[in-house]
């Protein structure tokens, strides 16, 4: 599970955007937008780089990512 943090997102339209853009990089995603925390939540196979560059060339702005592929954790894991 990956975490973006996500500027601005103003309304049900960009919410539909994300979710595309993101799914366009992998149909089969589950993609949850909390539109009042800009929070974006993305099971995925997709790395979080591809996910986040998604993001941001569909307009908005990734300010955070969390959530695997991306921060430290164990290698193996
Ligand atoms: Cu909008």
């Amino acid at each position: 599970m990956i975490q973006f943090n996500v500027e601005g997102m103003s309304c049900q339209h960009c919410v539909g955007a994300v979710t595309r853009a993101i799914r366009e990089h992998d149909a089969e995603a589950k993609v949850e937008v909390d539109l009042p925390s800009g929070r974006v939540t993305v099971e995925s196979k997709q790395s979080a780089d591809v996910l986040k560059t998604a993001i941001d060339e569909a307009g908005y702005t990734v300010v955070a990512v969390s959530g695997s592929g991306t921060v430290a954790g164990p290698a193996n894991a």
